[in-house]
């Protein structure tokens, strides 16, 4: 163990053994070329972006432009990658430096929206936009940044009077890790079905670079709750349980000291942790650990991991309250959902639950004592049916205000302490009733499905699959997204659509469902 201080008034503190173990299970990039396949126009329309056809890209031919035109790339698909092209003078040599701009986008709206207008909550550096001078021509030119994008649009800010430009052989080094050719075909034929599945199964192979990535747009980092959804959806598909090993290793061997759990790692140039601590996140680095063990049976990985997952447990039950409720606060203390008027409290006492009995069963696997674990299960379960639980509605309720929500009744289904017939009655209650306090990610979107699947409501699950990543579908989905709500399209709990990703693993989990519960 070591220390650094790289971050004033932090401490992370380092295992390098972990990292040396996740170092050795980095994963191979596989690059792949794109080019584009159409030139398009992004125009408003309706008052919104959207794409007008021009034509087949000319890919290696001349696009002849001077001051103040555009040109704009539909690479058909979305890629992750490294995008160049080779620009070239006409008329006259270029007697003052060449300046463009080049911007990418998932979404056509963010090549339409400008940058200046952006008034979010995430820092705007996160929009995909470069100013560059050239000042000698011909050049190559190669970007500095990845990007993920589907669109490329190239705008001449300024040649010179004297001389126009030409601009060919636009070109894209695709990357990721993922190797979509080595996925099983699906037998079953329902379109609909497929279709999701094909762009659950793209989205998680943009995601999986050198880590589960959550966005390869933003964060493009490492955070758990992400990790826990792309490696049950890894296990059904590209099986790379190598890179799930490499992100275990990197999130414990990255902690922010007293073996606290960092919500998410920073993992490309010097890794270090995060100074974000999430209650739920933390104790669902068990829950990757558990399915790992399950889909691999590696227990010298559980091993090495035991006292990591068993010091989220010691530190998760500090926050019980007397009556072995887990205390609530107003600051960013547990994730959930970015809903935000939902309140945390109930869905963190089921999470505690549900992680706690996956921490006894590897306890069981390494023949560790986890009697004392035993005991706050049931203590916590007895509490949550005395103190959250709302006799007269039959919700379970959170906080003060004794709120019903979605999440709380989605989380204390997978917490298991009622029977399936009355987990079944909860969950059919509850979209019956549709409290107002509801989903706004694909992430608890998942639970929400898993919920109907663990209550035995398959047919549910399916048509709200088909409800939720079916609209994004609708929607001319490439990938699936960080944030939607099919009846507010525009939503981002940041501010701005602008900043939402449109490739976000967490929505890539239709595959696990339909190739674990579906495709037989
Ligand atoms: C956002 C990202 C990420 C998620 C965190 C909590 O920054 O969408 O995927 O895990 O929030």
């Amino acid at each position: 163990m070591g220390f650094t201080n790289s971050v004033p008034g932090f401490k992370a503190e380092i295992n390098n053994d972990f990292l040396k173990k996740a170092e050795k299970y980095r994963a191979g990039i596989i690059k792949r070329d794109a080019y584009p396949l159409d030139e398009v126009e992004i125009i408003k329309n309706n008052n919104d972006w959207t794409v007008k056809p021009i034509g087949p890209a000319k890919a290696a031919e001349q696009y002849r432009m001077q001051k103040d035109s555009k040109v704009c790339f539909d690479f058909g698909n979305h890629y992750v990658g490294y995008a160049d092209f080779n620009v070239n003078y006409i008329n006259s040599p270029s007697d003052a430096p060449l300046h463009l701009k080049i911007k990418f986008g998932e979404k056509p709206f963010e090549i339409g929206e400008n940058r200046e207008d952006y008034d979010g909550l995430l820092s705007s550096g996160w929009i995909q936009e470069e100013y560059i001078h050239v000042d000698d021509l011909p050049a190559h030119i190669e970007l500095p940044r990845r990007y993920a994008f589907r669109y490329m649009q190239i705008v001449v800010l300024d040649t010179s009077p004297c001389y126009s430009i030409n601009i060919t052989d636009v070109h894209c080094t695709s990357v990721s890790s993922a190797d979509i050719s080595t996925v099983a075909e699906l037998s079953l034929t329902d379109k609909e079905l497929i279709d999701i599945d094909r762009v659950s199964v793209r989205t998680m192979a943009e995601c999986m670079q050198d880590v589960f990535e959550d966005g390869p747009k933003r964060d493009r980092r490492l955070w758990i709750g992400d990790l826990r959804l792309q490696s049950l959806v890894n296990y059904e598909t590209f099986k790379n349980y190598a890179l799930v090993k490499r992100c275990l290793y990197l999130i414990a061997g990255l902690t922010q000291g007293d073996g606290r759990l960092a919500a998410c790692i920073f993992s490309k140039a010097d890794p270090i942790a995060s100074k974000v601590n999430l209650f739920d996140y933390s104790l669902l680095f068990i829950s990757c650990v558990y399915d790992y063990y399950v889909n691999t049976k590696d227990t010298d990985t559980i091993k090495d991991l035991f006292p990591t997952i068993k010091r989220q447990i010691e530190i998760a039950s500090q926050r019980f309250d007397e009556n072995y409720i887990i205390r609530d606060s107003s600051d960013w203390w547990c994730f959930v959902d970015w809903n935000d008027d939902l309140n945390k409290q109930a869905s963190a006492q089921a999470i505690f639950i549900y992680t706690a009995k996956q921490y006894v069963e590897l306890s069981k696997v390494m023949g560790e004592d986890s009697s004392e674990t035993v005991r706050m299960i049931e203590n916590a379960a007895d509490a949550s049916m005395k103190y959250l639980w709302d006799n007269e509605s039959g919700f379970f309720v959170s906080g003060n205000d004794r709120q019903i929500s979605w999440a709380s009744q989605i989380w204390f289904v997978l917490s298991g302490i009622l029977p399936v017939e009355e987990n079944a009655r909860l969950m059919l209650r509850m979209i019956e009733t549709n409290p107002a306090v509801g989903i706004v990610t694909p992430y608890t979107y998942h639970y929400f499905i898993q919920a109907l699947f663990d209550s035995g409501l398959k047919k549910e699950a399916v048509k709200h699959i088909k409800y939720y990543w079916g609209a994004m579908l609708a929607d001319g989905a490439d990938c699936f997204y960080e944030v939607f709500n099919p009846e507010n399209k525009d939503f981002s709990p940041y501010g701005s659509r602008v900043i939402n990703s449109y490739c976000h693993s967490w929505s890539g989990t239709p595959s696990y469902f339909i190739r674990r519960y579906l495709d037989k």
